[in-house]
């Protein structure tokens, strides 16, 4: 599943680059391994793996491989040549159980910052406590491993930052009504788009790394969500690799600032509020065990990233929208 290498990542950007550009005429394994500066039997694994994904590649005696079909899936050597700025390590396939949870194993293997593990389903996609996170194809699953030098309080508002990195992105493609719902949602008009989940590589005392987790709905596709929101809703059908490129510049770029800014969180917050859905809403914010944490009307977010709710400050909580009783 993991694509073990940037190099291997590379060359098999290669074979699909060779692939495309010969179009239906088809191009020789000899060809391939000239142009690549690899021998024929690695072509022929580099060709199976493609096949793997999901390429349809067919091989015929005398014309060599001829590419049919490529899958519309955010595999890292498609995603890799559409990066801005390309200062990241990235890994994954067409399909995982999780990857917040491989991004876990890579961070246990000495992964360094900005390892990114994508996938194009999820057999066991997590949302928060516990919680089902709906994932398939047509979705876009990312998680990072990021390792900032900062305390464990200016980590929890990082999910706040990634949030705020996923909405430029998704603007940056091309969305409009977007909104960010505290803590780390982020909506369409007719529904949730996007879903993050923080999690912590910690020993001891000491955090290791954060794992921001990412799920985004792109093309509505069979097993859909009826009330989630997708990109396709709005643009039409999307390239799941562009996409994933738009998300990881973004990502990369906004947490670049944070740790420019001391990993603070203070001089976002009125970019995070100007996007708020909630401010001014009637809300009820309750703890893990469901316990009222806090009611009223939002007033906004402060500089720690805490909601403030009538005179309350809270640092965490799920937030429903307090329907009037009639
Ligand atoms: C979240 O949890 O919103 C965090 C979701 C994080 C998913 C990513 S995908 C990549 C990485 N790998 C993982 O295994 N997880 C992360 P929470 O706030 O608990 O929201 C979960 C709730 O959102 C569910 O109970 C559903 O109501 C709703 N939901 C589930 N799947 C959805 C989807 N695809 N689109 C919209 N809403 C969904």
């Amino acid at each position: 599943m993991m694509t073990p290498d940037m190099t291997s990542m590379e060359r098999r950007a290669g074979v699909v680059q060779a692939l495309r550009k010969a179009g239906a005429v088809g191009v020789s394994g000899e060809t391939l391994a000239h142009q690549l500066g690899i021998s024929r039997a690695a072509v022929g694994k580099h060709v199976s793996a493609l096949r793997e994904c999901g390429y349809l590649i067919t091989s015929t005696p005398g014309v060599g491989y001829t590419l049919k079909r490529v899958p519309n899936l955010p595999l890292p050597f498609e995603v890799y040549p559409l990066l801005h700025e390309p200062d990241c390590d990235l890994y994954g396939g067409a399909e995982t159980g999780s990857t917040n949870d491989d991004a876990k194993a890579l961070a246990a293997q000495g992964a360094p910052d900005k390892s990114v593990v994508l996938a194009g389903r999820q057999l066991a996609g997590r949302g928060r406590l516990g919680r089902e996170w709906v994932s398939p194809e047509g979705g876009l699953y990312l998680s990072f491993v990021l390792r900032p030098q900062a305390s464990i309080a200016q980590m929890a508002s990082l999910s706040l930052i990634i949030g705020l990195g996923v909405l430029r992105a998704v603007r940056r493609l091309g969305a409009k009504d977007v909104k960010l719902k505290w803590p780390n949602d982020v909506l369409m008009p007719n529904g949730k788009l996007c879903g993050i989940l923080l999690e912590m590589v910690a020993q001891m005392e000491r955090v290791d790394a954060v794992i921001p987790g990412i799920g985004v709905n792109v093309n509505r596709s069979k097993g859909a969500l009826e009330n989630g929101a997708y990109l396709s809703d709005q643009l039409g059908e999307l390239e799941s690799a562009r996409v994933a490129a738009v998300m990881i510049d973004s990502i990369c770029g906004i947490y670049d600032e944070w740790r420019q800014e001391g990993c603070r969180f203070q001089p976002f917050a009125q970019e995070y509020v100007n996007d708020l859905s909630l401010v001014g809403d009637e809300v009820c914010v309750r703890r893990i065990d469901g316990t009222v944490e806090a009611e009223g009307v939002v007033r906004g977010i402060d500089g720690d990233g805490c909601l403030i709710v009538g005179d309350r400050h809270v640092l965490a909580g799920d937030v429903t929208l307090r329907v009037p009783e009639v």
